[in-house]
């Protein structure tokens, strides 16, 4: 396993176990201006310290400082989301940790990414790998070991499951038809952290949309944090990313907090998406 990502899953128990205490909101707000937890603030410091102890890496950032923590002039360029979906804290739904890695500085396009993966803090603590054009999936133990569970994972070819982020009346119509045909086909499944619907897709097929808004036309996901490191894993799974028009791993970066529509899924799905989007 790379190194970065093992160092993420060693730190996941640990992660893990500092979220009972910490369901409370800090004073602060992130970059993006949305409230912080205590737990994002605290997994998020944990990562920068681990993962910038690795002499392989050169700068770390994160959805939850504006600036990223530069160590040395060359390496890795490492971005995280600390914990994904972090308001089912209060209501004790799955959450977990994004990991971009890129071999050029950030923002960088998804297509410089030369790994990623996110810890899903579920019933079990299980982490997703994108690696050297495979998927495998681990469960981590208490102590941070991982096991190979399911190795060269792909996405079902029958998509069973769809999930869409964003309010009804705020989404553009033609993303509102394609919904409506969508929800006459698949079964919905959405529980409000992207990354545990994400892996909804991964493991019964189907399609995961947080589109553009009329309010918001970037949508709410963040390109370098979320969109990349998921459109990775989902490609190299056999599946397809779109940010309406083209790959999510083909946007040109113009921030490193920027955001992006996000749709990934089995390629059927996602092609006609694009059909209608367009
Ligand atoms: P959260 O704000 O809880 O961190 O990262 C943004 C995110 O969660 C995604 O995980 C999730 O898919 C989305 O926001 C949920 O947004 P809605 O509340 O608008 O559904
Ligand atoms: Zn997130």
């Amino acid at each position: 396993m790379h190194r970065v990502i093992e160092t993420v899953a060693a730190a996941a128990p640990e992660i893990r176990g500092g979220l009972a205490g910490r369901r409370v909101y800090d004073t602060a707000e992130n970059p993006s201006g949305e409230q912080q937890l205590a737990a994002d603030v605290y997994a998020d410091d944990l990562l920068e310290e681990r993962i910038l102890a690795l002499d392989s890496v050169a700068a770390y950032a994160s959805e939850e400082r504006e600036e990223m923590t530069v160590a040395s002039d060359e390496g890795l360029h490492v971005a995280c989301d600390p914990l994904d979906g972090s308001s089912n804290l209060k209501s004790n739904n799955a959450m977990g940790t994004i990991v971009g890695v890129y071999d050029t500085p950030l923002p960088a396009p998804g297509r410089d990414l030369v790994a990623s993966a996110f810890v899903l803090y579920g019933p079990i603590t299980t982490m997703t790998v994108a690696h050297e054009g495979e998927v495998t999936e681990y469960v981590i133990d208490d102590d941070g070991e991982t096991t190979a569970v399911t190795e060269a994972l792909t996405l079902p070819s029958e998509p069973v499951v769809y999930g869409f982020g964003g309010r009804v009346p705020d989404w553009p119509d033609a993303f509102e038809s394609y919904a409506r045909e969508i929800e006459r086909e698949l079964k919905l499944r959405y529980g409000g952290a992207m990354i545990a619907d994400v892996n909804q897709v991964l493991e019964y097929g189907g399609i995961f949309a947080y589109p553009g808004l009329d309010s918001a036309p970037n949508g709410k996901l963040r390109l370098q944090f979320e969109g990349n490191p998921i459109a990775h894993v989902v490609e190299t799974a056999g599946g397809a990313s779109s940010d309406g028009e083209q790959s999510l791993l083909d946007v040109e970066p113009d921030g490193l907090h920027q955001r992006v529509p996000v749709h990934v899924g089995n390629e059927s799905l996602v092609d006609r998406l694009e059909a209608v989007l367009a």
